[in-house]
């Protein structure tokens, strides 16, 4: 819980988080195209429960009961993102608009707008469409992938703006880069370890993704602010990912110094660049040569190109620097990623989620972290949640009564509550992860994140948990009275 002092502004944007692949399913329909998460969940072994997004919650056809869900939670705001390939679903700037496709994000706007709800738009939460990775390598391929971007994003600009005003290039591209191309994990699955992928460089091609998504980032931003910004009001940035990090041993100089770096190479691989025009250090020092060097025209479209951080934000972990040079594939920073520390004390309790255990204080104080190293930039936290244990084998009273989920927004959001109020860190909105449970992406449908229950089994039947409601009860709470 926050302190009892601490308090949010009175126009603080608060609301629920999503993504197309995620919920939409009717992945055949109305003309869209294959993604590459299509393709990748069709491979054997690569998602937990074999399963796909192909119906998911199937949010396409429930656009109605969605939004009716936000307004019971009282949502000011709804986070979602646009299937890329439903759109243009080749994807190229040659390549057909399909008109039905947009039109579904152009109504679905106009639904939340009526009932009230602000619409925040990701432009890419990793549904490449296939095509692209097939014609020429997608995103490694900067010169096609970054002008099929930009053709892309001002095609939804003109469409959605200016009822649209919050806007988000890429979601996470830490993952798109690290767990597409180098642990190869997620779609499309490019590694060194040929038992999982025959092709791909673990080594190289998740720096060069990384380079060739800020390049994209700052190419929209820039076709945004030129074309339509003024007219709307609106603003744009990109969403990073990335947890807080506490010593495994705190005595030890090299393991404090380590926590920085993880997030270095976790954060900062893009921060940097936006807000700093150039990489960090450590990462210069590790990686030399195999991490891209800017050209002054990449530059002028990279930094300077937010108008706000947005932060995705779930745990923390110990961390143990290592000795000796690090691994050719390495991509922490020569680091362990420790779930307990020296002692054997765990740094929080264990969800379904591997990586994720709560912490709190962490979000404070990684989002002080961020304000003190990018200059207090405006922060919109655009996704927070959990996973909770075994709660997808639970008998439905039990697992509507997701306490444990509700005490993590207890926890979290009266942290953020505090780094507002007594650290000045200029956050202004939070997204929570999920409206409901849905596809999580390599782990299939056993693990849910959401506020709200899907029956996956009775026809994608929505059913409110406790955290729905107790989210709108904190910030009732802690918003200030205007
Ligand atoms: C978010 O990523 C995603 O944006 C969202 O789509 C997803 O549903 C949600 O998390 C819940 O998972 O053990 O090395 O494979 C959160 C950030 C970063 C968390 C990668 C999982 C896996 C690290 N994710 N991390 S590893």
């Amino acid at each position: 819980m926050g302190t009892s002092t601490a308090t949010l502004p009175a126009d603080f944007l608060w609301g629920f988080a999503t993504a197309s692949y995620q919920i939409e399913g009717a992945v055949n329909e109305d003309g869209r195209g294959p993604s590459i998460w299509d393709t990748f969940c069709q491979k054997p072994g690569k998602i937990a429960d074999g399963s796909s997004g192909a119906v998911a919650c199937d949010s396409y056809h429930r656009t109605h009961e969605d939004i009716a869900l936000l307004k019971q939670y009282g949502a000011k705001a709804y986070r979602f993102s646009v299937s890329w390939s439903r759109v243009i679903p080749l994807g190229g700037r040659n390549d057909p608009v399909n008109e039905k496709g947009l039109q579904f994000y152009v109504r679905f706007v106009d639904d939340l707008l009526a009932a009230g709800i602000i619409p925040m738009v990701t432009l890419f939460h990793w549904d490449l469409p296939d095509e692209l990775d097939k014609r020429y390598g997608g995103m490694l391929n900067q010169k096609e992938f970054v002008a099929d971007y930009a053709n892309y994003a001002r095609i939804m600009f003109k469409a959605l703006s200016p009822r649209v005003k919050h806007w988000i290039t890429f979601n996470e591209p830490w993952c798109s880069s690290v767990l597409g191309y180098n642990t190869g994990s997620f779609a499309p699955g490019r590694t060194s370890d040929r038992s999982k992928s025959s092709v791909g460089d673990s080594s190289r091609e998740c720096w060069i993704v990384g380079h060739n998504l800020l390049v994209a980032h700052g190419a929209a931003v820039k076709i945004y602010r030129e074309e339509f910004k003024t007219q709307a009001g609106g603003e744009i940035g990109i969403t990073l990912n990335g947890d807080w990090t506490e010593p495994w041993d705190p005595e030890n100089p090299a393991d404090r110094e380590a926590c920085d770096r993880k997030i270095e190479f976790a954060i900062s691989w893009f921060a940097d660049p936006i807000y700093h025009g150039k990489y960090p250090d450590s990462m210069v020092k590790q990686l030399g040569d195999r991490l891209p060097r800017w050209t002054a025209e990449e530059l002028a479209l990279v930094q300077g190109s937010n108008d706000f951080y947005g932060m995705n934000h779930y745990c923390a972990n110990y961390i143990k620097a290592k000795t000796g040079e690090p691994d050719i594939n390495d991509v922490a920073g020569n680091l362990e990623i420790l779930m307990e520390d020296k002692h054997g004390h765990s740094i929080g309790p264990v969800t379904q989620s591997p990586w994720l255990r709560p912490y709190a204080i962490g979000f404070r104080r990684l989002l002080k972290w961020l304000s003190d190293r990018y200059g207090s930039p405006k922060i919109l936290v655009t996704e927070n949640g959990t996973s909770l244990k075994g709660e997808n084998d639970l008998p439905l009273d039990q697992l509507l009564d997701d306490e444990f989920r509700a005490q993590y927004f207890r926890d979290y959001i009266g942290a953020m509550a505090d780094a507002y109020t007594f650290d000045k860190v200029n956050v202004r909105g939070y997204m929570a992860w999920s409206l409901m449970d849905n596809f999580e992406w390599a782990e299939g449908y056993e693990t849910r994140f959401g506020v709200t229950f899907v029956d996956y089994e009775n026809d994608q039947k929505r059913i409110p948990k406790k955290s729905g409601k107790v989210i709108g009860e904190l910030f009732e709470k802690y918003i200030e009275k205007s």
